[in-house]
């Protein structure tokens, strides 16, 4: 706790957040959506075994965005850490749509779950690619018993995914998750993204 002043953190707390923008939405009785405005690398909820997704490319080593943030804020570490992430081909450690954990280093969570989303206008059934990122980085977050989870907008930055179209996959995959997590969150860094996941919550809880 007490993580708010950052901007992001202190997830129980929706007032914590840096600019007060904030829902939750019920996905069971014990687990709970929330939506928030802000910089998900300043995001933790109690430090043990809270979870951030990068929206990372198939090389895993950095890049702009989202990426570069994480990267910057987690420090060299998780580099030298993804490069000990084998190749499957070469130059590839994560397929699109697959994830991989590693620990987060200087970021005050415990572990981060890179996944590739789709390039928008490259790949066929973007849709499949993109549900298949969101499942697999939960599929990875249940196995290694993380209770506290936050995504940034997968695939909606340089990879030009729309948002209401990618907010409401979003939604969906997490709501194939409803009893495994304590919370799941999404961190969004634009006004346009926040108020597109809010629309398809609001639609889809
Ligand atoms: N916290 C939360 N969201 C952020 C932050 C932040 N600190 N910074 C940016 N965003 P993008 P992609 C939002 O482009 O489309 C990288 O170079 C941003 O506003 O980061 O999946 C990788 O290395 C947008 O809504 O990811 C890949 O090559 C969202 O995060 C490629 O970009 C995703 O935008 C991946 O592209």
């Amino acid at each position: 706790g007490g993580g708010g002043a950052a901007g992001g953190g202190g997830g129980s707390v929706l007032s914590s957040s840096s600019n007060g923008q904030a829902r939750r939405f019920a996905l069971s009785p014990s687990s709970s959506l929330d939506i928030r405005k802000g910089d998900i690398t300043a995001w933790f909820v109690d430090g043990a075994s809270d979870t951030i997704v990068n929206a990372a490319n198939e090389r895993m080593l950095g890049g702009g965005g989202v990426d570069g943030a994480i990267h910057r804020v987690a420090g060299p570490e998780l580099h030298a850490a993804c490069l000990k992430v084998p190749e499957v081909l070469p130059g590839v450690r994560c397929p699109t749509g697959q994830a991989r954990i590693t620990p987060a280093f200087k970021l005050p969570v415990a572990y981060v779950i890179h996944t590739v989303g789709p390039v928008y206008d490259v790949h066929d059934q973007p849709e499949n690619y993109l549900s298949s990122a969101f499942r697999n980085c939960l599929k990875l977050a249940k196995e290694n018993n993380v209770k506290y989870i936050a995504f940034p907008a997968i695939s909606c930055g340089v990879y030009g995914y729309p948002l209401k179209e990618a907010s409401k996959i979003a939604i969906s995959v997490v709501k194939e998750f409803s009893n495994d997590f304590k919370e799941v969150h999404f961190v969004l860094f634009s006004d346009d993204a926040y108020n597109a996941w809010i629309e398809s919550a609001n639609e889809l809880l």
